[in-house]
């Protein structure tokens, strides 16, 4: 490790962040210099991203990063951009974004998936994508579309680096989740943007992780404070991709929770499982960095509370978080559960009222509290992990000896000792910015800083970062 000091645009469904990432034989410092929330926002008749004010946030953390750096004597070495998957800006031939990115929580795509279909056999989609079927799949946000005549789709990711460099590219780990994308060949799959009539150059070509986009533009570098040439290089943009790379996994029987908007939870594989039980279990093949598959499930995640939250506050109710929680912890267990990946949580309206009927068609009864409906999300988020890493053991053939959580839930101690107990195996949470933390370490090796394949990655951050363990405790009382 010879060191350098890198720029990670980390932009999750709800909140982003620009952190600089100081790589040294210590392992990686991380410095937030810039956190601005995240949210989709009805306009123009559906739920978007405000992309235009993102992308005025990166710019304002670029330019702190650049003065950071600069009162440190530090020249940031290049920039890597991570965010959610799936979505995307059309750009016009002049590069200009035509309308802000429709969001995947918005519900036009549900009417899209019997008409691709029809055209499409989902089995087939499955044998070649190894795709998890979610309503929102790019595929199908994409045959919603009317017009896409001299238009070029960029995922989120792409769009930002295209709008800092000139330079149109599609990232491999997130052009994963568009549902057009070969798992097995790690290709576009032609034959389906044939069959859905969508021009084969809609996406622009494939990039690697580690690879350049290209170097900002002038104006751009000017603007940022940022030396002309600095590069943007290529991480695993899919957010989820970054995650997994930096799960500081010291062994191989591994299981992991990405665990933030949503809970992605799955195994780090060779090879995709395209089996017709992995389709029905709807398991997912997404491309991890350096070819990896990242073998997991969507369960529903803390989108769930943080709508509660959001509807608490309207009310005029504004619970601390850790005090909630710590009520939530002194429920007994076994109280009343929901399926947290049911479609119908999807959108955002009246959280608390939404879990609360869900409970009621299970025939139990919810009372109307914050603390009840925060223990009865974690205790179906924990449940929800628990059958999904036993699926995964099985579609999969492997066993699981150690369940790794990063990202913002990891700081969740009550979901996490809810996990260990349900999983029955020993949870390590923690680094809560592994997804800035596997940006920064891409770009790093890219760079020459840091050399070897993902176990060597992992072992970079596990030198630096403190974990949490949780043991399962066994709550039944014989
Ligand atoms: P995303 O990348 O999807 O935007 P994050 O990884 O940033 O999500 O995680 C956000 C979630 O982390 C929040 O919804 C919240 O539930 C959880 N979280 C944040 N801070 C804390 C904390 N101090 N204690 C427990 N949970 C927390
Ligand atoms: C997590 C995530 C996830 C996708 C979803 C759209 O932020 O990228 O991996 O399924 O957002």
């Amino acid at each position: 490790v010879d060191g350098g000091v890198f720029a990670a645009v980390d932009i999750g469904a709800s909140s982003g962040r620009v952190i600089l990432g100081r790589v040294s034989r210590n392992g990686v410092a991380l410095e937030t210099v810039h956190r601005f929330p995240n949210g989709v926002v009805e306009l123009d008749g559906g739920l978007r991203w405000d992309f235009d004010a993102l992308y005025a946030e990166v710019f304002t953390g670029l330019r702190a990063a650049a003065t950071v750096a600069a009162v440190q004597g530090e020249t940031i070495a290049s920039i890597g951009i991570d965010t959610w998957a799936v979505d995307y800006g059309l750009v016009d031939a002049d590069g200009r974004l035509v309308a802000q990115p429709y969001s995947y929580r918005d519900d036009r795509s549900r009417a899209a998936v019997a008409p691709v279909h029809a055209r499409l056999d989902p089995a087939r989609l499955y044998q070649t994508t190894g795709l998890q079927f979610l309503q929102f799949n790019t595929i199908y946000q994409l045959a919603t579309e009317q017009d896409l005549d001299g238009l070029q789709a960029l995922l989120i990711p792409d769009l930002i680096a295209f709008l800092l460099t000139g330079k149109r590219r599609t990232e491999a780990t997130n052009a994963s989740t568009t549902g057009l994308f070969d798992a097995v060949a790690g290709e576009w799959a032609t034959e389906f943007f044939t069959a859905l009539g969508l021009r084969k150059d809609l996406f622009p070509p494939l990039i690697q992780p580690g690879d350049t986009y290209g170097v900002l533009l002038p104006d751009v570098a000017a603007a940022a404070g940022l030396p002309a040439g600095t590069p943007v290089v290529a991480v695993g943009s899919h957010d989820t991709a970054s995650a997994v790379a930096a799960v500081p996994a010291t062994e191989d029987a591994f299981a992991y929770i990405s665990s933030g908007t949503w809970s992605l939870v799955g195994l780090e594989l060779k090879h995709p499982v395209l089996t017709q039980a992995s389709r029905e279990a709807n398991f997912t093949n997404e491309r991890g960095v350096d070819g990896t598959i990242r073998y997991l499930r969507n369960v529903g995640g803390l989108w769930l509370l943080s709508e509660c939250q959001r509807t608490w506050a309207g009310e005029g109710f504004h619970p601390e978080l850790p005090a909630l929680l710590e009520a939530a912890a002194a429920l007994p267990a076994g109280g009343p559960q929901i399926n947290a990946d049911d479609p119908y949580f999807i959108a955002p309206d009246n959280m608390p009222e939404r879990i609360r009927a869900a409970v009621r068609r299970t025939g139990d009864v919810l009372p109307d509290h914050p603390v009840a409906i925060t223990r009865c999300i974690m205790d179906s988020l924990a449940s929800g992990y628990a059958r999904t890493i036993t699926a995964a053991e099985r579609l999969a053939g492997r066993a699981v000896e150690v369940v790794h959580v990063v990202g913002g839930g990891s700081q969740n101690t009550l979901l996490c000792q809810l996990t260990a107990n349900a999983t029955g195996r020993p949870v390590v949470a923690g680094p809560v910015e592994a997804t800035a933390l596997g940006n920064v370490l891409v770009q790093a090796r890219a760079a020459g800083a840091a050399a070897g394949g993902l176990p060597e990655l992992r072992r970079i951050i596990t030198a630096g970062t403190t974990l949490r363990r949780f043991e399962p405790l066994d709550l039944i009382v014989h």
